[in-house]
């Protein structure tokens, strides 16, 4: 059995840079990430996980801006990095090598159990890269190069939590071993699922091909307004409980978004406006609110993009405190499996 109390209190996690950053990340990982952060006894390491993105085409011209975006939001949503090592995933080459020890030690049939890869790889999964199938491989050794014992994600992450776990087990086990820590998923928040705004049965997804069912870090407050007034909704009010949200998922998602923007509870949002409020009313005072809390985070994330250099920089500094800890876990993990010269 592992010994949690022999590790570090430790907390990793990443964005991909497979678009602009949306309300979704920012509500589901974001805003936790800069919570923990500022707790005290927890190291915090928060990377833009750029070999995730490519598992899907990228751009080249469209990864590097979006890449600086995501660290350029990372700082603008409170992310300080002389507190949490921020780094591009890339640049630590000792992820890349653990997920092949990783790839070794998962099973074929965990990784095609995991409904990201059915959703992504779709009816042509035949034709999907071969990195896709594999990205729950890497994504556990981005975490366990760290020994990371936390993980701030939205729900949509928590199968992948539960197959590093067991990838950590399957290796000790292997082994005979204690050597990986069982990672502690955190989903927390008002808000772990924001839905699509044309559909409340998707999440909201930097890569869907409409940009009308999201809200992104980076749109001024014309899109916000626009997109929040077009979101679709049923013909009837608000209710006086969230019991009445049950069925009415674009209805709920709305109120949960207001929730979380507002740091309060669904239940505190609906006694606010009242029952029987319509969603003509409502949905002005989301823009609003939505507009207050993101546009001083995309005015800097502006302002930061306007210095490349300066960020590149700051990842460069990143990339190399993160080393200092994943060089001798993975010197260790190749001495455990019996490489030579490790
Ligand atoms: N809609 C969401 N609600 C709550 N949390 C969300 N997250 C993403 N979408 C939502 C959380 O954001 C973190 C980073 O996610 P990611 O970029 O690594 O991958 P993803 O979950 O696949 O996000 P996207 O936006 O849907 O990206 P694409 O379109 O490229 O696949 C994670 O913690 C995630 O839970």
């Amino acid at each position: 059995m592992t010994d949690a109390a022999k590790f570090t209190p430790r907390v990793l996690s990443g964005i991909q840079p497979s678009g602009g950053l949306t309300l979704g990340n920012y509500l589901g990982a974001m805003k936790r990430f800069v919570e923990m952060q500022d707790e005290s006894g927890l190291e915090t390491l928060y990377c833009m996980v750029d070999l995730h993105a490519i598992t899907v085409w990228q751009d080249p011209a469209a990864l590097t801006r979006n890449t600086r975006e995501l660290a350029a939001g990372y700082i603008a949503a409170g992310l300080d990095p002389a507190k949490s090592i921020l780094f591009n995933q890339s640049q630590v080459p000792e992820h890349a090598q653990l997920a092949w020890i990783f790839n070794c030690v998962a099973r074929m049939g965990w990784m095609g159990r995991m409904t990201q890869w059915k959703d992504k790889a779709g009816k042509n999964s035949e034709n999907a890269s071969l990195g896709l199938f594999a990205y729950p491989a890497l994504m556990a050794a981005d975490i366990l190069i760290y020994h990371a014992t936390h993980v701030p994600v939205g729900e949509d992450q928590k199968q992948h939590l539960e197959l590093t776990r067991d990838i950590a087990m399957k290796f000790n086990h292997d082994y005979g071993v204690d050597f990986f820590p069982i990672t502690e998923p955190v989903i927390e928040g008002a808000a772990t699922r924001v839905m699509s705004l044309r559909d409340g049965s998707k999440k909201m997804s930097k890569s869907d091909p409409s940009d009308m069912s999201r809200i992104n870090m980076t749109d001024d407050a014309d899109a916000i307004a626009k997109k929040i007034r077009k979101a679709r909704t049923d013909p009837d009010p608000l209710p006086a409980t969230t019991d009445g949200l049950r069925d009415r998922a674009e209805a709920r998602n709305l109120v949960n978004i207001y929730a979380a923007l507002a740091e309060t509870s669904p239940q505190a949002v609906l006694e606010e406006f009242g029952a029987g409020t319509q969603f003509g009313t409502f949905k002005p005072a989301l823009a609003e609110l939505a507009v207050e809390k993101l546009s001083p985070i995309s005015a800097e994330m502006a302002r930061l993009m306007d210095d490349p250099a300066e960020i590149d920089r700051m990842l460069a500094d990143g990339a190399d405190r993160a080393r200092e800890i994943a060089h001798p876990i993975l010197k260790r993990t190749y001495e455990i499996v019996g490489m030579v010269g490790a």
